[in-house]
């Protein structure tokens, strides 16, 4: 608490003196809770454990109290974190429907925070500022509002293929969209809207120093949103991928400097960048390669059938560094505005290559050191491993069995195929340790499988290479699953999360409505010992993919570097508001607020505006304090703001209402919160008298 905090127009003695009585008792609340935050502080000090006898028999009573066996409770020692120390890692999971990305702490699993990307969220304030708000037109697609994302897959800045803790990146698979976050703030600052479809997976996904993030498509369509029935569907409809330029210092994706690749119409599912041996590749699955269109309803077989009749798909093996020179040789044609490299040119110019993949695939993951692709077949028991030397090889020497009905050269199975692991039913994603083990989701078996890399991994643990090690039961039904850093570079292992779709009965029942299951799997020992170790209930969405971060590689900001920011350009603002400069000023119909926010008072606190007016609102809130963080809301205009210290945020609206507003502070922030408020009077034009608001007895029902 800042003590010097006097307001140079200070009004009335009264006031004075009510402002001193209040700061001297924030002042001893403050020092209260310093004196606790040292208290909690010295858990990390905690003396070396030596149990005494009394204390073993308490533990045993609590225990069997519980109904706690052993394993248990080396599982809460594991997991538990005594108040005030932080977690080893962090967790980036996206939020699936909720179109937000939630923060998890590792190994405690608590939910730090979420971040807002595609979906307007209150407490952030994000899409609440007004009537032109900028989220809210970042998210118009058509010009229309679409205020909801599916993210998918987020994906973390890499600088050499490890995670360096910049950026994140997350698709929205209904809408083919991207969205960047920038963790100094761990705020959303750019959406991108895919020119060309309307449908991605394969995002986000970037290459090992976040030259580019990639967007995969997902179910073909007429690119540039294009119309044409399914009787054209191999004519008409394409694939796609994206690369997108991200430009590092801006903080921004460059879409003038960005560019896509035409692919046949079978449906591009996940993607991942090759790194060390095989950096400067990209990898998609495929399925649908049968290029089924369904139509149930005319007696066709449906698209479940007809989607997944070929015992081979397509892996496909992108050359992105040929991509980009072919682009910036002028090779590319404009769909939409956008630059498209089509498929003729990919095979003329040696960028695209097929190799045969079982069976209906959907993930593709590149080892740590590169050297592998391990694409899982849903339909297939196995991993099936690809060799990126053997690869290249096949590609220099033309070995392959002919090309697709697009002309794309189809690789030889045999002779890209370095390994294929028996593994159980429904293998969907892979991950990787440091000991040379490899983990796969199996979602029909609900396990996470353990086995074992080959070539120079061979020498990292005590098993045969290529062999299944250990089969953990998940509940259930298993979806993603992420390890420590387990797609860098260099994975840490420690810990694995299961991210289970179902959850069933591990939690009390919720109404129909269940939430998933993130399970927290030991994976620090090798061979067979890798137990589940916490299960936590996400309530929210439902998540796919997820990254995990040493934390300690955040450089997160405290508090905005300085009073004044525009957190979107992420720098002060020459509009931002100072102290003693504030006021409402008026021009014709247009009237400028210029507002500070201090504990614990807004000023002004009486604004004064007429009915159809044009409102400009600029507030700043004027804290340097860690968490010092204001609200700022109107009721009934539809404007709710965070204002993170030091944080500088404008808005603007019409005062089509008449009436007396109050707004106030909605965070918690002082002793006096309750008194950070102020009105907004909006005068009726001359002779009118405010009109009510229209009452309404509707409940809300989503059906
Ligand atoms: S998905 S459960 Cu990545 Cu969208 Cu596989
Ligand atoms: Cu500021 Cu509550």
């Amino acid at each position: 608490m800042k003590t010097k905090d006097h307001h140079p127009r200070v009004r009335t003695l009264l006031t004075v003196l009510a402002t001193a009585g209040a700061m001297l008792a924030c002042t001893a609340l403050e020092a209260g809770a310093q004196e606790s935050r040292r208290r909690r502080r010295g858990t990390e000090e905690a003396a070396p454990v030596a149990l005494t006898p009394e204390q073993v028999n308490q533990l045993t009573k609590i225990a069997n109290d519980r109904k706690l066996n052993v394993d248990d409770l080396l599982a809460s020692a594991k997991t538990y974190m005594p108040s005030g120390r932080h977690d080893d890692y962090v967790l980036f999971s996206s939020g699936g429907q909720s179109g937000q990305i939630f923060a998890i702490g590792v190994p405690s699993m608590r939910l730090l925070r979420s971040i807002a990307v595609f979906t307007p969220e209150s407490w952030q304030g994000y899409g609440f500022a007004g009537d032109k708000d900028p989220v809210l037109e970042s998210l118009k697609i058509n010009g229309k509002p679409v205020n909801w994302g599916d993210t998918h897959h987020p994906a973390l800045s890499e600088t050499k293929g490890d995670y360096d803790g910049q950026f994140l990146f997350i698709g929205d698979k209904a809408n083919a969209r991207l969205g960047v976050i920038d963790l100094r703030d761990w705020e959303t600052k750019q959406i991108v809207k895919n020119p060309l479809t309307i449908s991605d997976h394969g995002a986000a996904f970037v290459t090992p120093n976040t030259d580019y993030v990639i967007e995969g498509g997902q179910y073909a369509t007429v690119l540039g949103y294009g119309y044409a029935p399914p009787e054209e569907y191999k004519k008409m409809y394409r694939g796609m991928v994206t690369m997108w330029k991200f430009d590092r210092t801006a903080g921004r994706i460059d879409t003038a400097n960005s560019f896509a690749l035409e692919l046949p119409p079978y449906w591009q599912d996940l993607a991942d960048a090759g790194k060390l041996a095989s950096d400067g590749f990209f990898f998609i699955n495929s399925f649908n390669s049968e290029m089924a269109v369904g139509g149930i309803e005319k007696g066709n077989p449906p698209f479940e059938a007809g989607a997944s009749k070929r015992d081979m798909d397509y892996l496909h093996i992108i050359d992105w560094k040929k991509a980009e020179s072919a682009f910036k040789a002028g090779k590319a044609k404009k769909i939409n505005d956008f630059p498209v490299l089509m498929l003729d040119t990919l095979v003329a110019e040696g960028i695209l290559h097929f190799a045969p993949e079982p069976k209906s695939p959907h993930g593709v993951d590149v080892t740590p050191n590169g050297q592998y692709m391990v694409v899982a077949g849903k339909l297939d028991p196995h991993v099936t491993i690809y060799s990126i030397e053997k690869i290249k090889s096949a590609i220099a020497s033309k070995t392959h069995s002919g090309t697709d009905e697009y002309g794309v050269p189809v690789l030889d199975f045999d002779a890209v195929m370095e390994a294929q692991v028996e593994l159980g039913l429904g293998p969907l994603h892979t991950q990787f340790d440091d000991k040379g083990y490899a983990y796969t989701s199996l979602f029909l078996d609900s396990a996470v499988a353990r086995w074992t890399l080959g070539g120079e991994y061979d020498k990292l643990n005590a098993e045969q290479p290529w062999k299944l090690v250990q089969k953990t039961p998940v509940q259930y039904n298993i979806g993603h699953l992420c390890a420590a850093e387990g797609d860098t570079v260099s994975p840490d292992g420690n810990y694995l999360i299961s991210m289970s779709k179902w959850s069933v009965d591990r939690f009390l029942p919720t109404g129909p409505l269940l939430p998933q299951n993130f399970q927290l799997l030991d994976i620090v020992q090798p061979g067979t010992v890798m137990p589940v170790i916490y299960d936590s209930p996400i309530g929210v969405g439902e998540p796919h993919y997820c990254q995990m971060i040493k934390a300690d590689k955040l450089q997160t900001w405290k508090v905005y570097p300085e009073i004044g920011w525009d957190a979107h350009k992420q720098r002060i603002s020459p509009d931002a508001p100072k102290k003693g400069d504030e006021g409402v000023t008026r021009e014709g119909n247009k009237v400028l607020v210029k507002m500070t926010a201090v504990r614990s008072h807004f000023f002004p606190e009486h604004v004064e505006v007429n009915e159809g007016d044009v409102v400009t609102w600029r507030i700043v809130a004027a804290e340097t304090a860690q968490d010092a963080t204001h609200g700022f809301c109107i009721g009934g205009y539809n404007v709710n703001l965070s204002l993170e210290p030091g944080e500088y945020t404008e808005f603007t609206f019409v005062a089509d209402h008449a009436g007396t507003y109050p707004f106030y502070c909605t965070e918690f922030c002082s002793a006096l919160h309750l008194e950070m408020m102020g009105y907004l009077h909006v005068k009726p034009k001359a002779g009118a008298a405010a009109p009510a608001p229209e009452a309404t007895t509707e409940t809300a029902s989503k059906k």
